[in-house]
Order: C-alpha cells, then sequence, then structure tokens
C-alpha cells in the first residue's frame, strides 16, 4: 500500500475523515500511527551478545522526523502531506519534546541508540519514564523560573509492554511498569529503549513551579528527572530512583538470559552493561546480589559482573562524582550494604591505599570507586579528558588497572544534527560528493576538492543565510525579539554552568556596548545568542541568566546600540530549539576552562553545519582544532596544564587581576552599574560581581582578555566573506570523525565485541 493509502487509512479509521479534512494536531496522530506501525513490523536485531546502555538520562527530543529518515519515507511522506495542503515542518512541531535529560550525557546516550542501531549492533538503552521529564524554563522579570514539562499524550512514542518486577527497598516494595520506544537504525532495524515506570506516579502533587513532596516516593519516583537535590530529601529520592532503574534493568537482563537457558556463569558472554557515568552505578552490587540469590557464591557473582559491566566517566568535576553516605543506603537499600562492604573488602586487598577505597573514612560510598574496581574497562569521552582521568583526577587507579582504561571520543549523529536539521545542507552536499557520507562520514573530506571554488563557497554562504533567516521568524515567534540574519550569529547553547563560562561571553559584551559607546563599532554587527537552563538550586547560575537578561534589555532598548550589538537568551533552551539554533550558527562558542569540559558534543554539531568555533583547548575542541588546523578556528586561553597547576598551587587570585588591570576592572564594575542596577536585581548581579572579584573559580579573568582579542580577530576576518566560507567548508568536511558511528564502532571494537 502507498504511503498516501497508508495515511488515508489511519484518517478513517481514527477519525472518519479523509486526510485532507483533519487538523495539523489529527494529522500528527495519523502520521505517528503509521510509523509506529511501520515501526512494528521492523525486523529486532539480534545476536549473541548485546549491550545495554544503562544511563539516568535519554535526552531523545522528537522523534517524527528521524524516524521517517530511517525508515526512509520522508521524501514520500513531505510530498503526500504537500499535495493534501500540509506542511510537514508544521506537523512536527505538534510534537512534544521528551526531556528526559539535562544536556551532553543525556543527548549522547540518545545519539549512540540511533548509532547502535544503524550499526545493526544489538543494543538497548535503559532508563526511567520521567513524567514531568526536566522542568521547563520561563523568563520573568529577567529571571527563570521553573515549570513541569507534561510531555506524555494520549498518543506518544511509548508502547506499554507487559514486562513487570518487584523492587524491594527497606519498607515496602514497588512493581514496576515497563515502556518500550522503538530505536530504528538507518536501515530501519531496530532496538529499544526500555524506560521504567511505577503505576502510582502522581502529577497532581506538584505545586508552585516544580515543588512536591519529596517524601511521597509512591506518587513521586519518576516524575521529574534529578529533582532539586539541593536538600536531603531530594538526593534520597535520587537513590530510590537509581536502585529502581537499575534493579529492573538487572532483573530484565536475567529474565532473558534465564529464558535462553544461558548458565548465570556466562553472563559475561552474552550482556554488557554500559553505565553512563556513575548514576547506574548500583547495578554492581544489585546484579551480584541477583546471582547470589540464584545460588551463585559470592566470589563467582562478583567476578561474573566484573567482566560484564564497563563505565564511561563523562566529568572531572568533583561534585558531580556521586558519593552516597552509608546511612542513606541503610535506610532505602539495606540489603546491598553487605555486598558493598564485600566489595570493598576485596579492593582493599588490592590496594590499601585510601584514595581508591570505595567506602571513605567519612562512610561515604564512592561509585565511581566501585566502577573502576569491578567494571572491565573505564573510559573518558575526549583525548585530552582521558588523559587528565589517566595522569591527574584517576592516577592512582590507572596505576593499579592500566590496561582498563581507554578513550573513546563522544560523537553526534548525523541523522539528526545534519540530516534532519540542515536538509538545504544536506542537499549540497549530497549534489557535490553524493550521498556516500551518510554511511561512512569520513566521505565529507570529499569537499575539500572544493575548497577554492568559488560557486560552491557561494551557495554555502547562501545556505548559511537561509538558515539565518529561518532562525530570525522562529525566533520572533518565539521570544518577540527582531534580530537580522546580516550580523554574525554568535551562539553559545548548553547547561548554563560557571566552569562553560558564560560569564565570561558575559564580560566580551559587557566591553563591546562600551566601546559602541565610545564610537568604537566592531568591524561587523554581531549578535550574541545564548540558551541554557540553569539548576534550580544553582543561585550563581541564575544571577548569570539575570546578567544576560538585563544586558539583553539594555542593548536591544538603546538603538545606537543595536546597530552593531545585540543580544538574546533563548527561552526553555532544548533540542528542538538546538535544531534550529545551529544550522544558523557562524561561531560556535566553545569556552570553557581549559581541563574543566571533558569533551562537549555541540561543538561538533556546529562544526558539521559549518560554524567555526572559538574555542579553548578543551575537551573535543582539541581534536577540532587537530583536524581543521589554526586557520580554521580560534583558539585562546590558558591551557589546561596551566589551569591544572593553579589548582595545585592555588595560585590564582582574580583581585590581583582586578587591582592590576582597569580595563578588565571596568567590564566587572559594569555588572553593578547605575546603568545595570536600574533594570536588574541589586541582590543577583552583586552577588556575581562579588563572585568575580573574590573567587572567580572557573577563571574567566584569566582568559577574558585573550578572549575579546580573539574574537575580534573572528569579527574582522568574518568580513572576508569567501575566506570565511573556505573555514566554514573545511570545517565541514573535517566534521566526519565526529559521527557517532565512529564512537559506536570503537565502543564495540574495543569493549562490547558484539558480533
Ligand atoms: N555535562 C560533560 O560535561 C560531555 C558530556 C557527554 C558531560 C560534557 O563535556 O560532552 O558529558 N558530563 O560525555 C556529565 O554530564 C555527569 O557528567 C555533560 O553533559
Amino acid at each position: 500500500m502507498s504511503i498516501e493509502k497508508q495515511l488515508e487509512k489511519y484518517a478513517s479509521s481514527l477519525y472518519g475523515k479523509t486526510l485532507k479534512e483533519l487538523t495539523d494536531a489529527q494529522v500528527y496522530t495519523v502520521l505517528l500511527s503509521l510509523v509506529k506501525e511501520l515501526a512494528d513490523e521492523k525486523p529486532e536485531i539480534t545476536g549473541k551478545k548485546k549491550v545495554y546502555y544503562f544511563s539516568a538520562e535519554f535526552l531523545i527530543g522528537k522523534l517524527m522526523s528521524n524516524n521517517l529518515i530511517n525508515l526512509g519515507i520522508r521524501k514520500e511522506v513531505k510530498d503526500v502531506l504537500d499535495k493534501n495542503g500540509f506542511s510537514l515542518a508544521e506537523i512536527e512541531e505538534i510534537e512534544n519534546e521528551p526531556s528526559l535529560g539535562n544536556g551532553g550525557l543525556g543527548r549522547l546516550a540518545a545519539c549512540f541508540l540511533d548509532s547502535i542501531a544503524t550499526l545493526n549492533l544489538p543494543g538497548d538503552g535503559v532508563g526511567l519514564n520521567y513524567h514531568l521529564g526536566l522542568f521547563k524554563q520561563e523568563f520573568k522579570d529577567n529571571k527563570q523560573f521553573e515549570t513541569p514539562n507534561p510531555w506524555i499524550d494520549e498518543h506518544s512514542w511509548l508502547n506499554k509492554t507487559n514486562k513487570s518486577y518487584v523492587v524491594d527497598y527497606k519498607d515496602f516494595s514497588l512493581k514496576s511498569e515497563l515502556y518500550d520506544i522503538d530505536v530504528l537504525g538507518y536501515h530501519g532495524n531496530k532496538n529499544k529503549l526500555h524506560l521504567f515506570d511505577i503505576a502510582t506516579v502522581d502529577p497532581t502533587i506538584v505545586h508552585d513551579g516544580i515543588a512536591f513532596d519529596k517524601e511521597n516516593i509512591l506518587k513521586n519516583l519518576t516524575l521529574f528527572l534529578y529533582p532539586d537535590d539541593s536538600d536531603e530529601d531530594g538526593k534520597k529520592l535520587r537513590l530510590y530512583q537509581q536502585y529502581f532503574m537499575v534493579s529492573n534493568g538487572a532483573q530484565m537482563i536475567l529474565e532473558d538470559i534465564k529464558a535462553r537457558k544461558i548458565p548465570l556463569d556466562h553472563l559475561d558472554e552474552y550482556v554488557t552493561i554500559q553505565i553512563n557515568d556513575t548514576h547506574p552505578s548500583l547495578v554492581i552490587p544489585e546484579l551480584i546480589r541477583l546471582l547470589m540469590a540464584e545460588g551463585m557464591l559470592q566470589k563467582e557473582a562478583i567476578a561474573v559482573v566484573s567482566r560484564t559491566c564497563a563505565y564511561t566517566n563523562h566529568t572531572i568535576l568533583a561534585e558531580a562524582l556521586e558519593k552516597w553516605p552509608m546511612h542513606y543506603l541503610e535506610e532505602i537499600v539495606p540489603h546491598l550494604i553487605p555486598i558493598i562492604e564485600a566489595l570493598d573488602a576485596v579492593a582493599f586487598e588490592r590496594s590499601e591505599n585510601p584514595k581508591t577505597a570505595i567506602i571513605d573514612d567519612n562512610n561515604l560510598v564512592h561509585m565511581a570507586s566501585m566502577d573502576i574496581h569491578f567494571g572491565y574497562s573505564i573510559n573518558g569521552v575526549a583525548a585530552i579528558h582521558t588523559d587528565i582521568l589517566k595522569h591527574t583526577e584517576l592516577k592512582d587507579f590507572y596505576d593499579l588497572y592500566p590496561k582498563k582504561f581507554n578513550n573513546k571520543t563522544n560523537g553526534i549523529t548525523f541523522r539528526r544534527w545534519l540530516l534532519s536539521c540542515n536538509e538545504e545542507l544536506t542537499a549540497f552536499i549530497d549534489s557535490l560528493i553524493g550521498e556516500g557520507y551518510k554511511e561512512n562520514a569520513d566521505e565529507l573530506e570529499k569537499l575539500l576538492d572544493f575548497v577554492n571554488d568559488e560557486k560552491v563557497l557561494n551557495s554555502l554562504l547562501a545556505i548559511k543565510k537561509q538558515k539565518k533567516e529561518d532562525l530570525v521568524s522562529y525566533i520572533q515567534s518565539k521570544e518577540g525579539i527582531t534580530l537580522d540574519e546580516n550580523a554574525i550569529f554568535d551562539v553559545q547553547i548548553k547547561r548554563l554552568h560557571e566552569y562553560k563560562r558564560q560569564q565570561m561571553n558575559v564580560l566580551y559584551i559587557i566591553h563591546q556596548y562600551l566601546e559602541i559607546k565610545k564610537g568604537n563599532y566592531p568591524a561587523h554587527p554581531i549578535t550574541c545568542i545564548f540558551g541554557a537552563k540553569a539548576a534550580p538550586a544553582y543561585i550563581l547560575a541564575k544571577d548569570i541568566i539575570h546578567t544576560i537578561l538585563c544586558l539583553s534589555q539594555l542593548i536591544n532598548n538603546d538603538p545606537e546600540v543595536s546597530k552593531y550589538l545585540r543580544v538574546v537568551m533563548v527561552e526553555n533552551y532544548n533540542v528542538t530549539y538546538a535544531e534550529k539554533l545551529i544550522p544558523a550558527s557562524d561561531f560556535s562558542e566553545q569556552i570553557s576552562l581549559a581541563s574543566k569540559e571533558a569533551s562537549g558534543t555541540g561543538n561538533m554539531k556546529m562544526m558539521l553545519n559549518g560554524a567555526v568555533t572559538i574555542g579553548t583547548d578543551d575537551g573535543a575542541n582539541v581534536e577540532i582544532h587537530e583536524l581543521v588546523g589554526n586557520d580554521n578556528i580560534y583558539i585562546f586561553g590558558a591551557d589546561s596544564d596551566t589551569v591544572i597547576a593553579h589548582y595545585e598551587k592555588g595560585d590564582y587570585h582574580p583581585r590581583d587581576i582586578l587591582e592590576n588591570d582597569p580595563a578588565v576592572k571596568e567590564l566587572v564594575e559594569f555588572i553593578i552599574s547605575e546603568d545595570m542596577l536600574k533594570i536588574g536585581d541589586r541582590e543577583a548581579l552583586y552577588r556575581l560581581h562579588n563572585d568575580l572579584w573574590d573567587k572567580d573559580w572557573f577563571m574567566a579573568l584569566l582568559d577574558v582578555k585573550d578572549y575579546i582579542a580573539t574574537k575580534e580577530k573572528a569579527i574582522a576576518d568574518f568580513s572576508d566573506r569567501q575566506a570565511w566560507a573556505k573555514k566554514m567548508l573545511v570545517n565541514i568536511a573535517k566534521a566526519g570523525y565526529f559521527s557517532s558511528d565512529r564512537t559506536i564502532k570503537q565502543y564495540n571494537d574495543d569493549i562490547w565485541k558484539l558480533k
């Protein structure tokens, strides 16, 4: 049956109408039903061994466009809809975005599932079905407020299964429900994303933004992703969630293994569990416990699990490496404690070094330590990050287990971050080098043949302009702010964190503003675009958002300045917004303090869409730098060795810089100037200002002058349009390395060894 006939069939069975007579929302539902039916018919990927990617986050984004691409029917569907008076783009807007992740880590998990299925490897995701996801961000009085994001409709991609397990806590047991989402690879073969849930969860307990009773586990367990963990109850809820996820996942795996009549002591020949950061680490003691309940000796269970689990570290920020107080475990999962104590004893036998202990002197249980002792692989997510883990952060572990450590530089799925979000660029690349790069991303290098082809370069510029125009109208409709597509679009989009240094970009904007006021205009008009959510309890991050929004108000309303400089922070930055912003970016802001950004993946997405990076030698920027060479990237700032030495010596004092450098001081003082205090909240502005004087933990003032000078150079270079287009082309051509297909192939070759 043709796509058109099948759509008509659903239009008739669901609504008793013809396609033409439907509303947009009904067309969406009809399309969803069809795609789910087609996905259902696709074969599940099978094989002897399977990887289970355990992750507290899967930031999958809207799925319609990607599923259409991966089923190979997007063009046909678009034509049928056109013919019937609908626009596929508008229909796709209707889908709610599931916000099941905070940022890079969750989005990476989603890209990985896409690539695992595309490479035809058996591999499923295991996570939680948060009903309200991550909070939705709203701006009021230039400040962030949080509200729930209910994304689950009557019609969604979730398929309820009949699987269910009992998860025991100290004082009660919970019965799980399992929802699956089909994960289609580029050729349509499929794996599953398993999202566990409970029936009793109750969104009506949420009030005043995202407040709720944190002790009512029956009602709140799967309400939110990472609810406010600034107080005791929030932390405990997180532990309840983590254990729920891993116990369900482990039970599901063992059920399958037993059904296949595989002896449990051979588990590792059939299963690998990839532990995505420390949130799923309790799977180690839980799996040991379950194997022992099946009659296995503890020693043997520890050995089998150690051959089954592998751990990925995503950060060196100490506060993000989870440590659970023993008394929480006593209160919530006491049955794991004897196992964790046994693991601690084994670790102690291997090394008496207190730095590699699982249970420390303060009775905190270190999740990463458990993963490293009892996992068979430990990987970082970019070359520099893995190096820092080996030689600094996890040095004592590396000395103990040098062979376990390996690097897997992150990647992104080109299906979403090029084919789906930038059809124009995709079609143009197809016309130049054919479609082989869609299977083998390295073929993008063929674009280098055109590096001196004026016509090709002009077309690249024209496509960028088109995507900027699209973004201008999107921002106009969403934010009510008018932008000019002829300005440079200078884009910093990522979670708000001091280490990512949005505050340094703020100082750049202040510099530019003051220069314009003095009559020194930039070589080209520039528009600084931000997108970022701050954790609800992260006060300084919220102060930075406030400062950006105040600057935006001040600058955009000043006709003299706004000719040259505009500032916009988009509300509720999410995957959908990223898909609009990335194709329209000229400058890719990747300005973390060197050594602090494990990898970054936005940097890869922007490069692939022809943005040029302004960045520090940090995370995957280092590898981008190596690939594109000095002429096609703007690198600045202190390197990671210098930064690490500052931390070790404790010799960085922002006050010294401010007292000796009036130019830098002028920028910081502007935060509490009359102009700003008129618009903003005195307390918030002073808090950021004072932090920059007294602490500046992520050393924005160390790099700010170099940053400003580098950006000025980039702005001047931008005016030579042909030369700039060459940089764009080289960036696109060299982006192939960052395909998550490459990353997943490496995970499989080195760690999972499936097929
Ligand atoms: N915040 C890192 O900081 C990295 C992603 C994915 C992060 C990023 O640099 O690209 O992971 N770390 O590897 C993290 O979440 C808990 O640690 C991130 O998303």
